[in-house]
Parts: structure tokens; C-alpha cells; sequence
């Protein structure tokens, strides 16, 4: 595939979707993938589906369209999933993959196998964002298609702090600048602003945070029980872990939160010495090999208490 006009040919009728609690990347890649086709293909049945997004999201260009997946049965032409490197994670949305006459996955996630038709894979990328911007006519580029894909890059690089940064993704961010986004408010809006509970939740985890392998491994959770106390969700929570990661003489980070009656959803930063993408995996997840994350049934701390041995393990 060397542009998505290539995969459009006739199809009339056309979903796009991301992973479950879609972050920046994920909502930015669909919606700006979702302007492009919308503009180009004007007349066309096509969808986004997505959880519902957190509000700070909601004046990007299409974000009013986005839907969620309900009891009807559709048969999609063409349905395409981004950001998303195992089928499991497009949540819902995964039976109108399944009935789909043409499937298409376009991701930067370390995978371990493809499960789309047609599969646009290039884990060196900083975003899936970034990648739209490849495959899409960039002479149709707009303000609209830019405010979003602008967006997407900004957060998985850290606004372009992360290794996953390249001299392309900065080429590219520029392009996108040059269409009049307004590039400081979409990051104060999306990334900077932080409610007081965010920061008080932040606090909260940073005091209970404990260092594990001479210093090297970091780790802190939060159950369902504080979450409540401190009026917060999940989302609220995506800051934690990369404030432990920054800590000095860190390589990992380790941060969990509660998901279900004795479920815990863990998030692993790395430094760049050991690829957290593996170590998720041998815990059946996955991601990049500098964030990546699983579930774990244990108890937080002896879950802790584990990953911080194999962190041992694989500095030594
Ligand atoms: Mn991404």
C-alpha cells in the first residue's frame, strides 16, 4: 500500500476505528484519517468508532461524528483499524472487522503476527498519525485533517521529546503547522491542562511510589477505592507514569491501577536499556519498546515485586 486512494478503489461503505480508551495518537489518527476521506470521498458512507472521547477532545474537526458501536450488524466494505497492534484491543468494534469484505490495520506497535487483509506496519514511526500523513494526497492537506494528525504526533512523542521523534516526524509537524493550526492551543488544551484532581491523584501516587533494584525500577499504584476517594478515572491517571519515569537513575517505570474486582491495568516506561514491548508480552501485552503495558490478576505488590526482579534480571 503506498497511499490509502489505493485501498478506497469503489467501496461505498467505510469504518475506521482505534484501540479501546483511545489516547491523543489513536483519536487524532482516525479523525484525521476521517477529514481526508470525508473531503476526498464526498457522498461515501464512512464511520469512526471509538469510545466516547474525553472531553478535552471534543473541538477537534469530527470529533461530533464519532460513534460508538451498538447492537446493529453492519457489513463495512472497507474497515480500517489504527493504532492497534492485537485484534482484541479494537474492543466492540471487532465484529464489524470480522464481516468486513476488506480489512486494513495501519500501526507503529511491536506485534507479534498481522490480523488484517491488507497490513501498513512501521513500529520506527513516532505516531500512527504520522503515518496518515504518509498515506494520505498531501496536497488535499487542510487545517482540519492538520489539527488532528498535529495532535496525535504531539502526544506520543511527548511533544517531541520521545526517541520515537525523528528528523521526518519534525518535517512533518511543520507541514502541518504551515496550514494555520493553532499548534500551542491544541497541546494547552489536549496535554497541558490538568485538572486538580489529576494533579492531586499525581501527588497521591508519587508519595506511595517505592524504587526497587538499587534505584533502577520504579513502581506505585492506585486501587479503585482511591481513584473514588479522589474523584478520578482512568484517563486521569495517563501522567503518572511518565513523572516516575524521569526520575534519576530510573530505566523503568512501573505504574498500575485497578480495573476490575482483582484485575490491574499496568503501564511500563522504559529508558531505553530494556524493551518494555517484551517484557509486556511475556505478561500478555505488548506496545513499543519504550512504553508498553499488560493486565495482571496479581496483587499490585507482588506484581511489583515480580516485574522488579525481572528488571533486575535483565540489567545484571
Ligand atoms: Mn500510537
Amino acid at each position: 500500500m503506498k497511499k490509502i486512494d489505493e485501498i478506497m478503489q469503489d467501496h461505498r461503505v467505510i469504518g475506521i476505528t482505534a484501540h479501546v480508551r483511545p489516547d491523543g495518537d489513536a483519536i487524532g489518527s482516525c479523525l484525521g484519517l476521517w477529514n481526508y476521506l470525508t473531503r476526498k470521498y464526498a457522498g461515501r458512507d464512512i464511520q469512526v468508532y471509538l469510545d466516547p472521547l474525553p472531553t478535552k477532545f471534543l473541538f477537534l474537526p469530527g470529533a461530533d461524528q464519532v460513534k460508538q458501536v451498538g447492537d446493529e450488524e453492519r457489513n463495512f466494505d472497507l474497515f480500517i483499524t489504527l493504532d492497534c497492534g492485537a485484534i482484541d484491543r479494537i474492543g466492540p468494534a471487532a465484529k464489524y472487522f470480522r464481516a468486513a469484505r476488506k480489512t486494513v490495520c495501519i500501526d507503529h506497535h511491536v506485534r507479534m503476527g498481522d490480523f488484517a487483509q491488507i497490513n501498513y506496519i512501521f513500529p520506527e514511526a513516532s505516531s500512527t498519525s504520522e503515518l496518515i500523513f504518509d498515506l494520505i494526497d498531501q496536497d488535499l492537506l487542510d487545517n482540519k485533517i492538520a489539527q488532528c494528525l498535529y495532535m496525535g504526533i504531539a502526544h506520543d512523542t511527548g511533544l517531541f521529546q520521545y526517541s520515537c521523534t525523528s528528523e521526518k516526524t519534525m518535517r512533518i509537524a511543520g507541514r502541518l503547522m504551515s496550514t494555520g493550526i493553532d499548534y500551542s492551543g491544541i497541546i494547552d488544551m489536549t496535554f497541558s491542562a490538568r485538572s486538580f484532581e489529576q494533579n492531586r491523584i499525581l501527588g497521591h501516587a508519587l508519595d506511595k511510589a517505592r524504587l526497587y533494584a538499587d534505584g533502577r525500577f520504579v513502581a506505585s499504584y492506585i486501587s479503585k477505592e482511591e481513584m473514588d476517594a479522589y474523584g478520578v478515572a482512568a484517563g486521569d491517571l495517563d501522567l503518572i507514569v511518565s513523572q516516575l519515569r524521569v526520575i534519576k537513575g530510573v530505566e523503568v517505570a512501573c505504574f498500575l491501577y485497578q480495573v476490575g474486582a482483582s484485575d490491574f491495568k499496568v503501564s511500563f516506561r522504559s529508558n531505553g536499556r530494556i524493551d518494555v514491548a517484551a517484557l509486556a508480552m511475556d505478561y500478555g501485552g505488548g506496545g513499543h519498546i519504550r512504553a508498553a503495558g499488560c493486565n495482571t490478576a496479581l496483587k499490585p505488590k507482588e506484581a511489583i515485586c515480580l516485574f522488579a526482579d525481572r528488571v533486575k534480571d535483565l540489567l545484571s
